[in-house]
């Protein structure tokens, strides 16, 4: 008997790709990778694939992400998970953007990837898959998912999709959550960390996705030379409405008037300005230091203890779903899918 049905979705990333005659990476026709990898066809799991134009991650775009968003809930009722193949260089961007864009999921959103080609005799692909199959099929002994969740799986380690980023271009664990521990972990048996999977309300709700993003934000990180031409011309951009600022320690930055004038003056203007952290982890607390506290008072949001890649996908979400001023505020500080601790 089968232990249930996973859709893998494959959007391209190095678990799809292969050295071409001069050695460069290159996306191989993704009917190869069943002949590359013929193991997930013996899993007790009735797996179907379906694929997305293979891109490399670098390429992603917020539209995709509505395509990859409405491909998972065209296919939400016919399959008990999903796994997502996707590239590592922004898996962390496009797995937070869907945690936000998919309301009300009762099903496992898994994505993966590796960091050596699955054509690789050592890729870290095949364990990546399989594990992540195993998890998006788990069930309790109600018949629920054990994980009803958009996660993120690598190198034995599942963890809440927006609270990862990519911490090495090398290293075969990619993938860290310093604010929050993993979901489960995997040695030889998989271990689920139940008091931190998010379950939902109620099981049976319909899914339903809002994936009207407004792409209007920018990422400004902060450093020692930082100019008020450099600032303000971010600032001015025209049709801006959002920026996560990155400041640094507990969400510190200058206190120079000029500085602070020319956040004032885009706030005024309807800018939304979100506080995260640079540092990989802690949180934000602006009421610390002088050089926090001017932020806060002019309306500067916490962003706590976000990643960038949630909090930039959150604002993205948020200003395309029409919120502004102290709704905006409202939800950006408050956790809708796990993505900030309060
Ligand atoms: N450049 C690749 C990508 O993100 C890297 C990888 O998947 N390891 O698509």
């Amino acid at each position: 008997m089968k232990n249930g049905s996973i859709l893998i979705i494959y959007t391209g990333g190095t678990i799809g790709m292969k050295r071409d005659s001069e050695g460069v990476l290159r996306p191989f026709d993704f009917n190869t990778i069943e002949q590359e990898f013929p193991a997930v066809r013996n899993l007790h799991v009735d797996i179907s694939i379906c694929k997305m134009e293979a891109i490399d991650s670098s390429n992603v775009t917020p539209q995709r992400w509505g395509e990859l968003a409405q491909l998972i809930a065209e296919n939400y009722h016919l399959y008990d998970g999903f796994v997502v193949l996707h590239g590592t260089d922004t898996m962390s961007y496009t797995a937070s953007a869907i945690s936000f864009m998919l309301e009300n999921i009762s099903k496992p959103v898994i994505f993966t990837g590796s960091q050596i080609p699955m054509g690789v005799l050592r890729t870290d692909g095949r364990e990546n898959l399989i594990t992540a199959i195993e998890i998006a099929a788990a069930k309790d002994s109600n018949g629920y998912a054990i994980v009803p969740e958009v996660a993120l799986y690598f190198q034995n380690k599942l963890f809440r999709a927006n609270r990862t980023s990519k911490q090495s271009a090398e290293a075969l664990s990619a993938f860290s959550s310093l604010n929050l521990a993993p979901l489960a972990e995997v040695g030889v048996n998989i271990k689920y960390n139940h008091s931190v999977i998010i379950h939902p309300q109620a099981y049976f709700e319909p899914l339903r996705i809002s994936d009207k993003l407004d792409c209007n934000v920018v990422v400004l990180k902060l450093f020692p030379g930082l100019s008020p031409d450099m600032l303000n011309a971010v600032l001015n951009t025209k049709g801006l409405r959002g920026v996560v600022l990155e400041t640094f320690g507990t969400g510190n930055a200058p206190t120079a008037d000029w500085f602070i004038e020319a956040l004032r003056s885009a706030i005024e203007r309807g800018v939304a300005i979100v506080n995260i952290t640079q540092c990989q982890g802690g949180a934000v607390a602006m009421e610390l230091y002088e050089t926090g506290i001017r932020l806060q008072n002019i309306g500067v949001m916490s962003g706590y203890d976000m990643t960038c890649e949630a909090a930039v996908t959150k604002l993205m979400w948020l200003l395309g779903k029409g919120l502004s001023g102290k709704a905006l505020e409202q939800a950006m500080s408050n956790p809708m899918r796990g993505e900030l601790s309060r």
